[in-house]
């Protein structure tokens, strides 16, 4: 039986709408990252031994997987274009089930997987201890910043720039005083989620001293997208000189600076029922460290060394330090949506005073 021809016409067989599945493909690959050398989070350029183990499993699945691809694709086209219907052509034998074809194509993709899951858990479970010489460090998430506690350096409390010697395991020994976070800088390990009440440890480890950037990988609230994080990695004695500087106390300024001023406003307007600033015993101002566990913004003694705030997404490519940083004295919630630092009425002067006085806390 010669059964009627129809011509099939899709949409996209006609004039411009050609264009169409290019442009799918185009926008299906700008999504890549790695096409964007310059992201600043792509997971192709992993920068330590904890993120190449990872990306050292990537590769091999993903070309498993477009070997499968290739050889599946080929086969349907080749069986619809091969046996497609002609003119003259006789219907084909029909059959129904296969058990060798079925058994064979349940059996090669259970042992592909087999396979590639002997690395893979291998990998987790590496990836899930940390080494016994590992410095550890702990990250706490809040809406919306990190905190960095150094325990094994007199517990230095700082925000947003995780700073961190080269060549040497990090133990991240996570929670979060909040909501549920994800801690991820894709250069130096995968994502781990902070959560609240518990305690999570994540590897971290960079061979180059460098600035490697990441973000809270989990959805935490109306400015979650401005959560970012940042490790600095300097060599061994870099750092050895950030733990001494930073476990200085911050120094009193001289009466009647605009520096003093500022920490005038600083201790009367407020400031202190969020943010701690550790000052030397006897330096004539009362030591404001406040428990941990409470409520808290960043600790601000040394708030100027880390050149970035409020998640350390200021200041942006559009506006400059100073500018940020006075928009963000004025209306935290304006720059930051939901930000729990309030806009405390700050008049022009206490905020160019303050703003002296932080930026001498290096
Ligand atoms: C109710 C609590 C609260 C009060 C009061 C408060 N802040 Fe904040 N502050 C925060 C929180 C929370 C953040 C972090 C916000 C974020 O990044 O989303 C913050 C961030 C900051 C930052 C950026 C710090 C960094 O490293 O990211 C500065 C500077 C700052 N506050 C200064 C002040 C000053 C000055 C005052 C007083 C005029 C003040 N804050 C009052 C809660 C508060
Ligand atoms: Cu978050």
């Amino acid at each position: 039986m010669v059964r009627p021809r129809a011509k099939l016409r899709f949409p996209w067989s006609t004039g411009r709408a050609r264009l169409l599945p290019l442009a799918v493909l185009a926008l299906a690959l700008t999504s890549c990252s790695f096409i964007e050398i310059d992201s600043p989070l792509t997971i192709f350029e992993p920068a330590g031994p904890f993120a190449e183990r990872i990306d050292g499993l990537f590769w091999p699945v993903f070309w498993t997987a477009v070997v499968v691809f290739f050889l599946v694709q080929g086969a349907i086209l080749f069986a619809v274009f091969a046996f497609r219907d002609r003119p003259g052509r006789k219907e084909p034998k029909q059959t129904h089930g296969n058990a060798a074809l079925e058994i064979t194509w349940t059996v090669i993709p259970t042992l592909i997987l087999a396979v590639l899951a002997v690395p893979t858990v291998q990998a987790v479970f590496d990836l899930t201890k940390c080494g016994d010489d590992a410095m550890v460090i702990e990250v706490i998430g809040h809406q919306w910043w990190f905190e960095y506690v150094y325990p094994e350096h007199g517990g230095i409390t700082t925000a947003n720039v995780l700073v961190m010697p080269e060549d040497q395991e990090v133990c991240a020994t996570m929670t979060s005083e909040d909501v549920m976070h994800n801690f991820w800088i894709p250069a130096l390990n995968g994502k781990r989620y902070l959560v609240p009440g518990q305690t999570t440890i994540l590897r971290l480890q960079a061979d180059e001293p460098g600035e490697y950037w990441g973000h809270c990988a989990e959805f935490c609230g109306l400015s979650h997208s401005l959560m970012r994080a940042r490790a600095q990695v300097v060599t061994a004695e870099e750092f050895d000189a950030w733990i001494a500087a930073q476990s200085q106390p911050a120094e009193v300024p001289a009466e009647g600076t605009p520096e003093w001023e500022g920490l005038q406003v600083f201790l009367n307007k407020g400031c202190t029922a969020c943010h701690a600033v550790d000052f030397a015993d006897g330096s004539g101002v009362d030591d404001v460290v406040r428990a941990r566990g409470t409520f808290r913004g960043p600790n601000l003694t040394h708030f100027a060394s880390r050149h970035v705030f409020a998640g350390a997404y200021l200041p942006s490519e559009d506006i400059g330090y100073d500018e940020a940083l006075t928009e963000w004295l004025a209306n935290p919630p304006l720059v930051k949506p939901g930000s729990f630092m309030p806009d405390l009425g700050l008049t022009g002067e206490e905020i160019s005073d303050l703003i002296a006085w932080l930026k001498s806390n290096t």
